[in-house]
């Protein structure tokens, strides 16, 4: 089977390639189709952006589309950035510009705890969406760790390790990723659809 994942975003796209190799599914994204444009992205929640996202792209091309909306809840901002994790320091998007805002609101403060969620929608061509979700709890230095991954990954180190995200090895941050858990959850939903490994 044909599965797009509505993201441009590469870093996302390298991390789900790598989690759903060996799947019977043969993966594009969104990057093979530059004429279509991108998707406001300006639901409340991650469920309603991620849907809006694989809707959008399974309508426009007539395929099953699976889409990834993701970001990072700090316990002390009241859940801040969240849905606007990607352009929490503005435009233009810049991952060094929205750490060092993360680090300028949290200077002095003690409680650092975070977390990442991701919600995974996967989208039938005629636009009817399912959606499931993963996290991953931890917390935030007070400096940049490490140089893989990206976003907040040098900055946030997950409950029971001692290395950021940006230290591990990719199959490492994969298994215990918001990310990761998500996917493991869909090929559990979608098992059908999606195919053994
Ligand atoms: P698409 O909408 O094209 O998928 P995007 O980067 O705009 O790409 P989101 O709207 O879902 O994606 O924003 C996610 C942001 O949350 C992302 O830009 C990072 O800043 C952060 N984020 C999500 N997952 C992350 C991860 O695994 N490691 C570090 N930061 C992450």
């Amino acid at each position: 089977m044909k599965l797009l994942v509505a993201t441009r975003n590469k870093h996302k796209l390298e991390e789900i390639h790598a989690i759903l190799a060996g799947l019977d599914v043969e993966l594009h994204s969104a990057l093979d189709f530059p004429e279509i444009p991108d998707v406001v992205e300006d639901g409340d929640t991650f469920e309603a952006n991620a849907i809006k996202k694989a809707v959008t792209l399974a309508r426009a091309t007539g395929c099953w589309a699976l889409a990834d909306d993701s970001g990072l809840e700090v316990e002390a901002l009241g859940n801040a950035p969240g849905v606007y994790s990607a352009r929490y320091a503005g435009e233009p998007v810049s991952y060094a510009a929205n750490n060092e805002k993360l680090l300028r609101e949290l200077a002095g403060q003690t409680d650092r705890r975070a977390r990442f969620r991701c919600v995974m929608a996967l989208s039938d061509p005629a636009g009817r969406a399912e959606t499931v979700a993963g996290r991953c709890e931890g917390h935030i230095l007070e400096a940049l760790r490490g140089a893989a991954g990206f976003g907040y990954d040098p900055l946030f180190v997950p409950e029971g390790f001692e290395q950021t995200f940006a230290e591990m090895p990719a199959e490492e941050k994969n298994a215990i990723s918001h990310r990761g858990r998500a996917l493991a959850a869909a090929q559990e939903k979608w098992k059908q659809l999606l195919g053994g490994a």
